[in-house]
């Protein structure tokens, strides 16, 4: 009897130990967070930053392992949003462009020339845009916890200055195997080939494609792009955000506790990533600094030579906006247009 009453007491402090520390059984000795991109610039950081984060607010129970340079694909990078669904990942630090070929929305933000500042783009992440395409993608079973960002996408080439359209004349550039960007390119006359970035790397090596577009802080200058091309041209014509993301699936399995954990890892790790993104670009020059000192020859197109590209984009726009849907591009236009809107006139003084 009396050994009964000692192994009940035993089995209850256990636990209530485990409770107190937090000990869920059906969480994972490791999870899965799949990065396209290697350990060397802002978006691979980011990522190592939140799983950093989440180990630390979850006293060590949480633990994500993050898988560069697409190790959890095999290469083939639009497959990743359903690779999260399936559970071969449970988080991704995803870039949009990616994800678009599995969430058609997403292709707004490949609108080539319709976000033109930092601002217009946090205009409609933080609006109305931004919660809707949050709530599709919770939909089709991933859950959104921030917004990070890789960043405006410029155009690098081994051949010529890119300064209007005939420049890109036949030029073969590297897209990722996203159909909006063939439409873009081949609008503009180009050649344009879709890689995966792994074999995309060799192929600016070995001078079999061209050009390619890619942000100059996360992604041009930590692969040292000018050591295959010459010419950059800034542009802006496209933005790729990141969405830190976990699998619904991973999400349902965490208690209520651990999913704010997760949350507010993921908001302070994109406050890091964006502002490391953003390096050298938002009020500064000193990226493209970066760029000239190693060689190259760089290209800022004014407003009205961006207006000269934007009006041979008719066919895309005609194309994919219907694809992504007509209100989901008018209350994001709306939402751009609200940051160019002037500040208003100060009243004049009255004199007496
Ligand atoms: O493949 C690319 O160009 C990259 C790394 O920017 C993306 O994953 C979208």
């Amino acid at each position: 009897m009396k050994s009964k009453w000692i192994g009940f007491i035993v089995v209850i402090s256990f636990v209530l130990g485990l409770a107190a520390t937090g000990w869920t059984a059906n969480y994972k000795p490791e999870y899965k967070l799949s990065v396209v991109v290697a350990q060397n610039n802002a978006w691979g950081q980011g990522a190592q930053k939140f799983a950093d984060l989440v180990k630390q607010k979850s006293d060590g129970r949480i633990n994500i392992k993050c898988y560069f340079s697409g190790q959890l694909f095999a290469g083939k990078q639009t497959n990743e949003f359903l690779l999260l669904k399936q559970g071969v990942a449970d988080f991704a630090l995803a870039s949009t462009i990616n994800w678009s070929t599995s969430v058609r929305e997403l292709n707004l933000f490949s609108l080539p020339f319709f976000f033109h500042d930092y601002k217009a783009l946090d205009a409609v992440l933080a609006g109305e845009p931004g919660k809707k395409i949050i709530r599709i993608l919770d939909e089709k079973g991933a859950i959104a916890l921030s917004w990070g960002e890789n960043g405006f996408r410029e155009v690098t080439n081994s051949k010529r200055a890119i300064k209007k359209p005939e420049d890109l004349d036949g030029l073969k550039i590297r897209v990722v195997g996203s159909p909006i960007f063939i439409d873009i390119f081949k609008a503009l006359g180009a050649n344009p080939v879709s890689m995966n970035w792994g074999e995309a790397i060799s192929a600016f090596q070995s001078g079999t494609v061209d050009g390619q577009e890619n942000p100059v802080t996360s992604i041009i200058i930590p692969y040292k792009l000018w050591q295959s091309h010459k010419y950059a041209t800034i542009w802006h014509y496209t933005i790729d955000p990141l969405i830190y993301s976990v699998s619904k699936e991973t999400w349902n399995s965490f208690n209520a506790k651990d999913r704010e954990i997760l949350r507010q890892a993921a908001s302070e790790a994109a406050v890091w990533q964006k502002k490391a993104a953003r390096e050298g670009l938002e009020g500064s020059t000193a990226s493209i600094d970066t760029l000239k000192k190693n060689g190259m020859d760089v290209t800022v197109l004014s407003p009205a030579d961006m207006k000269i590209f934007r009006a041979k984009m008719k066919p895309v726009y005609d194309k994919w906006v219907p694809e992504i849907g007509v209100d989901l591009v008018t209350a994001s236009e709306k939402a751009v247009q609200g940051t160019l809107k002037k500040a208003p006139a100060k009243k004049k003084a009255v004199k007496p």
